[in-house]
Parts: C-alpha cells; structure tokens; sequence
C-alpha cells in the first residue's frame, strides 16, 4: 500500500497566513497600505544597521520578519474554543498562555496560538490572539441567556472544515488537495459578515452592555480583527503613518524607545466604522453600523524572566500611576515623558540584561574558538565561555503578548465612554477547561531555550574538559 504524503504543519500554517493577509487585503484597504510601509521602514533599519542585519542573518530569523504577523479573533462559546485548538493544530499552532482581560475592563480571557518549536517559528511565526467571551460577567440575567442562546444557534466552521480536522486527527496529517481545501474552508470562519444575525434591537441591548459582546454574539462567525506585521522600527513607522493616511492611536503600548528592545511595542489605528444590515421585526434588512476591524503593528524585543517581567510590570505600573495614558491623546506627551523617567532603572544593555538574569539569551558556540585555548572549568561555565570570546549571545524574541497592551488595544477600539468595569476574576483553570488542554507556560518554555542552548556549548566544548 503506497503510504501518505502529508504536508508538513509548517507549510500548511504559511500557506493559511498568506491566504489571511490577502483576504483582510482586500477587506481592510489600510492593512494593505501599512504592510508597505512596514516593508519599507524594515528595509531602511536594516540598511542602516548591518550590525542588527548580520545578527538576524546569523540566527536565521531574518527571513521570517517580512512575513511576520499575528491575528486576533473573539469567540463565544466553550465549544467554539475547544474546536478552534483542534483547527490551529492541523496548522501546528498551539495555546500559549493565559491573558485575563476581565482585569482591564474588558470581559474575555484569552491565549495565542502560535507555533512553539524553534524550527517552526523560523519558517512562519503566525499567531492568532484567540479570546473567549466572559458570558458570565454579563450582568442582567436575561441578556445573558439571550446571549447563550444565540451563540448556541451558530456554526462558525463549515462541515468540510470539520471533517478534515478530523481527517487530520486520524491519520495524522494531510495530502496536498485536502490541506489546500482545509485552508480554503477555514478562510470562511474568520471573514467579515455585513449582515448580523442579531435585530438592531438586541444589538442595541449587547453594544450597552459592552461593545466587545455585541461584536462576539452578533454574527456568524468570529471575523478576523485585525492583522499585525512586524517592524524592526515601531517609532519611525507610528511618526510615518499619517503621511499614508493611516491615524495611529496617541502613544505605543509596552515599553519606551530603548537600545534594546525588550518585550513587545504595538500601537494601532481605530476601528472603521462598516456598514451592516439587521434584521427588523417585518424581516427586512435594516441599515447600521458597527466597528470591529483596525489595524496595528508591533516591535518585538527580547523575552523577559520572570525577574525581568515583575521589572517590567512595576516600571509601568509606577509610570500609569504618574500619567494614566488619556484615550483621546491629550496627555500623550507627558506619559510619554513619565514611561522614560521610569524605565531608567531598567539596564539598557545586553550584558548588564544578560548579568542581572533579566532576560532569556540564546548561546552558541564560536566555531573557529580553538578548544586548547580553554581550562577545564571554563569550558563548562557559560559566563567563562562568554567572558573568553568562545560563547556569543543573541536575545530571545518575546513571541507572546502582554495584557496590559491588549487591554489598551481593546480600549482604543471602545471609545471613552465604555469604561465598565467587571471584577477582575482571571479563571485559567475553567479557560484551559473550555479549551481542553492546558496552556503552555511561557516563562518555562524559554527557559528551556536558554538551558538547551548552554548544553550545547557545553557540548561543543567538552573534549576540552574530558582531556584534562
Ligand atoms: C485582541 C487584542 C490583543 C494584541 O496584539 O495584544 C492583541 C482583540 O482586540 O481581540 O491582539
Ligand atoms: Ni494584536
């Protein structure tokens, strides 16, 4: 029996991405529009940096930036998750992380998908920010279970795409024709709908109870929301992006301009106001509104530990406590001002980063380093190796996302006046429940990059030790 070509996860994964960018290409004009001026702001950085240019050569993680880029979807039931982690693992994508928005005022809890391994992320790093609806931080009981009712109702994924998930599942993979129709079919459960499958009235009822409901329960299926490139310069695209007409947000989440970048910077332009018919109670299309889909981009710096992380997080909690960032702008320079007065105390160079165990390095061995040049004891201890010239070390890229930065997304998307507050109740256990499988930890996952490449320098160096 001839025995099955699979196509790898990997290709499959590229393939999806692709077949995403274009699509929201051709919904959202403006993406199209900052995808080339983030290709053009990546290749002047990188002209004008052939230091950051060699080290991205070197790591083999040059290729990937220009088709970087993660997504982000909102769904309203268990099922919906659970079937959704089925999907991504077909595209080798799997849950990382818990982010509890309920904290930040707005009622999901959420993970990301992404592929873990690093040969994985070197041939398409996509992700998809993937949120559950807190139905049960609605509070009027009523609406809630109007709520339930009308998610129940729904199928967000075509019979063709469940049945070759699995198909997948079964026989462990698939063929070229299937993999082409699985990301065909799963194109459709992300795409916009302009008609609701809600009345304006009910609408009207879950747009007051948070907007974020209304955008979840009101039609078919979890439109895509916004797709986000990756730029080596977030500074110089945010001052640029208003020559495209493009208006970004006032100020850029995450950490300050710094020489070296650490964790995540994203800023974004607001939600565009689309047309969208609902259904009256004669059973015509009405016309209306509703905002969902905007645009954003991000910098991505080095993973932080979790001593570097409770750095990060006091540092902005500290600068929000001096200037809480104004939705409309109108404070945006001096929080801009009180983030950079704050992060000085966060060393701004690689070494002092790497000495303080503030953050996660990869290390390899320099090959032309020749081993008699080396004691015993030092060609096991990683900082002798560095220290010596015979170990260099590049940062580990954050492929994950921060909570705060997603709440103000969110909220940038929300307009002023949509500051209701829920209880903060971060509920892991009941998400990875509904997801059905627990979320990996981040922190031990580089970790485990940083320990695996210190083993083999270790390794490379080794007869050294054994000869002495
Ligand atoms: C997701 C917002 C979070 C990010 O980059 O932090 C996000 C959403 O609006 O659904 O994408
Ligand atoms: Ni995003």
């Amino acid at each position: 029996m001839k025995s099955a070509t699979f196509i790898s996860t990997d290709v499959i994964r590229a393939s999806f991405s692709a077949a995403m960018s274009s699509m929201y290409r051709t919904e959202v004009p403006a993406y199209g529009t900052l995808l080339s001026l983030v290709a053009k702001v990546n290749a002047q950085t990188l002209a004008a940096s052939p230091e950051l240019r060699h080290r991205l050569e070197q790591t083999d993680t040059l290729d990937r930036i220009s088709e970087e880029r993660h997504g982000a979807i909102r769904v309203g039931t268990p099922a919906e998750l659970s079937m959704l982690r089925r999907v991504f693992a077909v595209m080798g994508m799997y849950p990382v992380g818990y982010y509890d928005l309920s904290e930040a005022g707005v009622p999901v809890h959420s993970t990301a998908f992404r592929p873990v391994r690093d040969d994985a992320l070197k041939i398409n790093p996509f992700r998809v920010f993937t949120s559950l609806l807190r139905l049960d931080l609605i509070e009027d009981a009523e609406l809630r279970e109007e709520a339930r009712k009308t998610l129940d109702a729904r199928q967000i994924f075509t019979t063709n795409a469940v049945s070759l998930v699995e198909k997948a599942e079964s026989q462990g993979g698939l063929e070229l024709d299937d993999a082409a129709l699985f990301v065909k079919e799963m194109l459709v459960t992300f795409r916009w709908h302009d008609q609701a499958s809600v009345s304006a009235d009910l609408y009207r009822r879950l747009n007051d109870a948070h907007r974020l409901i209304a955008d979840v329960v009101s039609f078919k299926g979890p439109h895509i929301n916004h797709l986000t490139p990756r730029t080596l310069d977030i500074d110089v695209v945010q001052e640029l992006m208003p020559a495209y007409g493009i208006s970004p947000k006032a100020v850029i989440e995450g950490p300050p301009t710094r020489a070296c970048p650490i964790l995540l910077r994203q800023t974004s332009f607001k939600a565009l106001e689309e047309n969208v018919s609902f259904r009256n109670a004669q059973g015509e299309w009405e016309a209306g509104s509703h905002t969902a889909r905007f645009g954003e981009i991000e910098q991505r710096g080095i993973a932080l530990t979790p001593k570097g992380r409770a750095l990060y997080d006091r540092l902005l909690a500290e600068s929000r406590k001096v200037v809480r960032p104004a939705p409309d702008g109108s404070n945006a320079d001096a929080y801009i001002a009180a983030l950079s007065a704050a992060f000085k105390a966060f060393p701004d160079d690689w070494d002092s980063i790497r000495k303080q165990g503030l953050g996660y390095f990869r290390y390899t061995a320099v090959a032309t380093f020749p081993h008699g040049g080396l004691s015993a004891r030092d060609a096991s201890d990683i900082d002798a190796l560095v220290a010596l010239g015979a170990v260099t070390f590049d940062p580990i890229v954050y492929e994950d996302f921060l909570p705060v930065s997603a709440a103000g997304i969110f909220q940038s998307n929300l307009g002023d006046n949509d500051g209701q507050k829920f209880t903060a109740s971060p509920s892991q256990r009941e998400f990875e429940a509904d997801l059905g499988t627990p979320v990996l930890d981040e922190f031990a996952h580089y970790e485990g990059l940083q320990k695996a490449s210190i083993e083999r320098c270790r390794q490379h160096f080794k007869p050294v030790a054994l000869a002495s």
